[in-house]
Order: structure tokens, then sequence, then C-alpha cells
């Protein structure tokens, strides 16, 4: 069985046909009628928020069975504010189909999600959709395509039509056209117009094809003719290496080129036997190979979570290797336990099937297992193995969350707790200091649909605002301060007077300098006590202080009246003495970001980052060329970045951020920092 599965990712920019094209691809395999994004009742975007905004939000994997193959599809969303659906499905698939908008060409998207393919070695065919609109110039198309994703992409089909009604195409490989019957397509004669550049391309792919290996080279310069079973051969071969890129042609909406799309996944994308083993590791840390096939011991990757809100949590894995059954019991080294697989399922867009068995290669789920998180690894308890777990681009959009009800902090907590563990790209932090729940997230608009969620699913209505920015309070020279702590009235009393000494440091501490026994060392910890509590609250806004050495000089004590309180007290009052001599100041906290954009766009970019009072620390190019700076930024300048960033390079730049450290703020901002409350 394992071999005549393929798990196809189906990517592309936003709103270029993923879902129209899966939705027909399944009628087509189903002999069934095609659902609409526009009507609302496609297989992939069955969720509300994807029906709001006909546009998809989770992956989709919708199986299909055709011939003899099973194809498990998965429709990602083509909007960057869900970029972790496509990380985690390109982390299990061998195969994808990039769709592009043919009225629009190669879009930001495209792009993004191509190169997220190369870097994984992931074989690819592209799919030109929406060739029936008015207008398609397909060579222009290819022309675009070529110039921006390379030379490797070489037309598969051609389109045909008569005065530029999209009608059909010729398969380059095969030499046969197929032809719209305003239902599906048939075999038919080529157009007479369309001959001798399809030959051309026909020939080119030949060429193509004998250039890659020795024998073959030979034989076409011998002027022989390679065999169809060579020539496929050779695309097969070159498309698995990636070093071609069959190009497609289509109208997802019409269900053109959908036959040809699917043998040609079948023909090009690996199986198993094609694939190198996945490597995992075993618990000692040792390096463990495993096949794709049901003989092997079985091993699974979660590598998607969908939760809802009455069906509860489904942990979507891939069989890596193996077969596993109902009620089999299998490892999880995260968990440092064995679990029992009571019922396992097949998913197709929301619908669950209960089955008995799964093989290797296979997408499969389990549900409401309590425990299973995304990347955890499932293995046979008798042969363990842990594969290496999904890396995730870290939020970088901070909201500060308050229910609309105050009643709903719990819930709240436990809701968010819920949805991260379906997108691991949210963060979520309780500040201490500020008492306010942020909530992290790639974007406005991934924030904003985590709100809607949360209303849908969980009737959670959320106020947000802007997280406040910590600021910290420091000194810049040094100051002598005395406090005196002195209560003698009747009965027991206080005695506590200190001489201290404040200056600059890298970090907050204490050391003493008393000569002669003037404060009795065992009042030394009351003193330095005393200076930490100071340094809760500077004095100038109300901020902690940080960065202060004090010294204990001299002081004096009285035999009765001491004590541990009167030292505390009196090191305090010291410090209060010393602090508006010292030179005082507010310490801003800064983000180090790194930015990456492409190269013609660093100028405004930088002049941006100057508004921001930012300093660029790095510059260097990355290996698709683009730029990657790497900036200091005050955090405050940079609350909104990632949204301005999008607008500025037409969502093409993205940044990491991560904190660095505290510097001074310039002196003619002070007074527009905030008292801390
Ligand atoms: N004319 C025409 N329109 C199409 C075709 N395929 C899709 N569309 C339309 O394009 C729009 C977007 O289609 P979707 O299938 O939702 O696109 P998507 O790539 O899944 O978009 P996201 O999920 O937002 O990334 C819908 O209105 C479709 O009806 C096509 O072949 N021809
Ligand atoms: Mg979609």
């Amino acid at each position: 069985m394992g071999n005549n599965i393929r798990n196809v990712a189906v990517l592309g920019h936003m709103s270029s046909g993923k879902t129209t094209l899966v939705e027909g691809l399944y009628a087509l395999a189903n002999n069934t009628t095609m659902g609409s994004v526009d009507r609302k009742n496609t297989i992939s975007d069955y969720t509300l928020e994807e029906q709001n905004r006909k546009s998809s939000i989770k992956s989709s994997i919708v199986p299909i069975k055709y011939n003899d193959y099973k194809i498990n599809l998965i429709d990602i969303p083509g909007n960057d504010d869900f970029i972790c659906e496509a990380i985690q499905t390109i982390s299990v698939v061998k195969g994808a189909i990039l769709v592009i908008d043919a009225k629009k060409g190669i879009e930001v998207e495209t792009v993004k999600h191509y190169n997220m393919l190369k870097r994984k070695n992931i074989p690819t065919i592209i799919y030109v959709n929406k060739m029936d609109s008015e207008g398609v110039k397909f060579d222009e198309v290819f022309d675009n395509i070529s110039s921006v994703l390379g030379k490797n992409a070489i037309p598969f089909c051609y389109p045909m039509g008569h005065n530029d009604n999209f009608d059909g195409f010729v398969n380059v490989v095969e030499l046969k056209g197929r032809k719209y019957n305003g239902k599906t397509c048939d075999d038919c004669e080529i157009y007479p117009d369309k001959r001798a550049k399809v030959l051309e391309l026909h020939n080119k792919m030949i060429e193509a094809v004998a250039e890659s290996k020795e024998e073959l080279m030979e034989k076409f310069f011998m002027g022989e003719e390679l065999t169809r079973a060579e020539i496929k051969e050779g695309l097969r071969e070159g498309v698995l290496n990636g070093s071609l890129i069959p190009v497609l042609v289509g109208s997802a909406t019409k269900s053109i080129g959908l036959h040809t799309l699917l043998d040609m996944v079948i023909d090009y994308m690996p199986d198993p036997s094609d694939l190198k083993p996945i490597v995992g590791e075993t618990l000692d840390g040792e390096v463990i190979e495993r096949k794709t096939l049901d003989e092997e011991p079985f091993s699974a990757f979660i590598f998607k979570t969908n939760v809802d809100a009455y069906s509860g949590v489904t942990s979507i894995f891939k069989i890596n290797s193996g077969v596993v059954h109902q009620n089999d019991e299998v490892y999880i080294s995260d968990l440092n336990n064995t679990l029992t697989l009571s019922n396992i399922y097949t998913i197709c867009g929301g619908k669950l099937t209960q089955v008995s068995e799964l093989h290797a290669g296979d997408i499969g789920c389990v549900c409401k297992v309590d425990g299973l998180e995304n990347s955890m690894t499932l293995s046979d308890p008798k042969s363990k193995v842990v594969y290496s777990k999904i890396e995730y681009p870290s939020s970088v959009y901070f909201k500060a969350l308050k229910p609309k009800s105050k009643n709903d902090d719990d819930k709240l907590s436990s809701v968010l707790q819920k949805l991260k563990l379906e997108d691991p790209t949210l963060s979520i932090v309780r500040n201490r200091e500020t008492k306010q729940l942020l909530l992290g997230t790639l974007s406005l608009g991934h924030l904003n649909y985590i709100l809607e969620r949360m209303k849908n699913s969980y009737k959670l209505e959320i106020d947000i605002e802007d997280y406040r920015v910590v600021y910290r309070e420091t000194i810049t020279k040094e100051a002598h301060g005395s406090g005196r702590y002195v209560k003698q009235s009747g009965g027991s009393g206080f005695y506590g007077v200190v001489e201290m000494k404040f200056e600059p440091a890298e970090e907050n501490y204490f050391t003493e300098e008393v000569f002669g026994g003037a404060v009795p060392k065992n009042y030394f910890p009351a003193v330095e006590k005393g200076f930490n509590e100071a340094c809760e609250k500077g004095l100038l806004k109300g901020y902690p202080v940080i960065g202060v050495h004090s010294v204990l000089l001299d002081g004096k004590y009285h035999a009765v009246d001491s004590n541990e309180l009167s030292f505390k007290n009196a090191s305090i009052l010291a410090f209060k003495d010393a602090y508006m001599k010292a030179g005082p100041t507010i310490l801003e906290p800064i983000i180090e970001m790194t930015i990456t954009v492409e190269s013609d766009l660093v100028g405004d970019i930088l002049s941006d980052l100057n508004q921001r009072r930012a300093k660029i620390v790095g510059m260097e190019i990355n290996s698709m060329g683009q730029q990657k700076l790497k900036a200091l930024a005050p955090e405050i300048e940079i609350l909104e970045y990632v949204n301005d960033l999008r607008s500025l390079t037409q969502g093409s730049g993205y940044f990491n951020r991560k904190f660095y450290g505290y510097e001074k703020v310039p002196a003619y901002l002070i007074d527009k920092i905030p008292e801390n409350e």
C-alpha cells in the first residue's frame, strides 16, 4: 500500500485558486459536483472564519483516490499570517503543486512558498490557474515564471484556444491535445496554429532530457529518437532532483487540466522507493533511519493539531514508517510514556473517518488524546525513535488582552493555551511588572483572526490595548547619601545610621568598606536588603533601578535599639538621599531585529529604521539574494513594525525580534515617558 500514497502540498499566493483546485480534483476523483469558495461549501474551507473571509486559514487534508493511488492533497492558506500551516505541511510532504494565478503571474507568496520548497528539496509542479480569465497571455506568464523562479521551469503543457479563448491545452511530453467540452476535457488534435510552437517546446524538452544522461546524449546526437520511456524517466529524474519544474496550465473552476495534473503528480512525484530514509534519533541520541515502508517498525510525526470547542483536540500525523492499528500502544518520548491509540482516523477537510489501520506514508489522526502536541513523535515501544521538531518563526506583534467581562480571566488563559496547541507561532506572556497578559502573533491580521476565533468558538469577547513598555532607571555618576532611622521614644526603639556611596555599575550589587565595626557585621545583610528594596522603584518615574553599585562606608549603631529593620530603613533613606545627586536617567528596552528584505528595498527600509532611532549593526546577503539587516531598535518604536514593514515591502519583508538589553533614553524624550503605575 505504502508505494501508492502521495502526500502533496498545494501552495501559492492568496486567491490563486488552491482551494478551488483541490475541490475540483476531489470532485473529479469522486465524480461529484465541486463546491465553491464563493458559495462557502468547499471541503477545505470548512470553518466559519474561512467562510467569512472566503479565504483559507488552516491547511486542510483532502485525500483522493485516483487510479490505484491515494493522494493526500494538503490545501495551504496563501495568507502569510498563517505561514505556520505551510511550515508544518512542508515538513512532511514529498511533493508540491505551486498554483499561480495566470492574471497576476508571480506574487509575493508564490516566491516565499517556492523558496521554502526549494530549501527542503521538495519536487514541485507549477499549475498556472485561471487560464480562462480574459486577456491572459501564457507566454508572458511563462517569461515571468522563468525570470523570477529560474530556468528550471519547463512547460509540460501549452494552452490552446482560438481567438485568445482558452479551451484546452497540449500535453507537451506526449504531444496530445486536450479540449474542454463544457464539463471536462477529451483528447483532441493539436490546433494547427499551435503545432510549431508545441513541437519547438517538445524538442527543447527532449534536448534537456538528453543532456541529463551521457548515454541519452550519444543517442540524441546520433539522430536516434529517445523512447517515450526514456523521455519520461529523464523528466522524472529531473523533477525529483529539482533541476526541472513542470509548468502545467488549466482552470480549476472549469476543471481544465486536472486529469493531466493528477497523472503528472503520479508520474513525477516521488514514491517511497525514490525517497531517502527519514532520519531520526534513538533515545540515546544516536542517528537512526526509517524507510517509509510497511515492513519497518511504526513511527509517525505529529505535524498539525486542530482544536475545536466541541470535538476537542485532533492530532494529525504522518506515518514515517510501519503500520499502526487501532488499540496499538505507542511510545512518546516527550511524555516519556506510552499511550494506547484506541481510535485512529483518516481526515478529509473537517470530517474524520474511523479506520482499523493506517500504512506507511499515509496521514491519519487521533482525537482527544491528552498530552499530545505538535512535533511529537509516536513510535513502536519496542523500537523507539524521535524526529526533530519543526521550527517556527517567533511572534513579532504583541498586544495586551483584556476580557470584556472580568469573570473571563481564567477562561481567556485556558482558551489561549488551546489555541497555542494549534498555532505554535503564538506566544502568551504574563508580564508580572505591568500585570498585562500579552499575546504575541505574527501580525495585526493574525491577531484579528485569533480574536474572531475566541468570539465565535468560545464566546469570549476581548478588548486589546497597547502593551506597556517596561522601562528601567539608572544613575550616571557617583553620589553619597546618608540615612538615619532613629526612634527612641519609650519602649523598644530603632537605631540605624548609615553613610553610603552609589556608583554606576554593570548590575546592582552591594559591598561594604566599614572601618572599626561602626556598623556591626550582622547588620550588613539588612543594609543590602534595604538597597535592593529601594531599587524596586526609582525616584525619577517609579521604574526599577538597575546598574548601581552601593557601598556601605560608615554608620552608627546602638547596643539596645539597633535591629535589622532600622538598618534596612536607614539604607533606603541613604539611597533616596543620594539618588537625585547621582544623575538618574531612564533606560529603555532595546530589541535586536533581523530584517530580511529584497535588496532593491534596502534604501526605504534603512530610512524608515533611521526614523525609529534604530542602529544598523550588520548587513549581509542571504542565499536567496535578499538583504539581511541586523538592527538594534528601541522597543517603543517598533510596536507596529511588522505591519509597517509589510506595507513598505508589499508583504515580502519579514523580521525576527529578541530582547537585547537596556539603553539610555535620549534626554529630549525623557519627559514623554509615562510614570510607572
Ligand atoms: N476565473 C477563474 N476563477 C477562479 C479559478 N480558480 C479559482 N478562481 C476564483 O478565485 C477565487 C479564489 O479562489 P480560492 O480557491 O479561494 O483561492 P486560494 O488560493 O485557495 O486562496 P487562499 O485560501 O486565500 O490562499 C475564488 O473566487 C475562485 O472562484 C479559475 O480557474 N478561474
Ligand atoms: Mg484557499
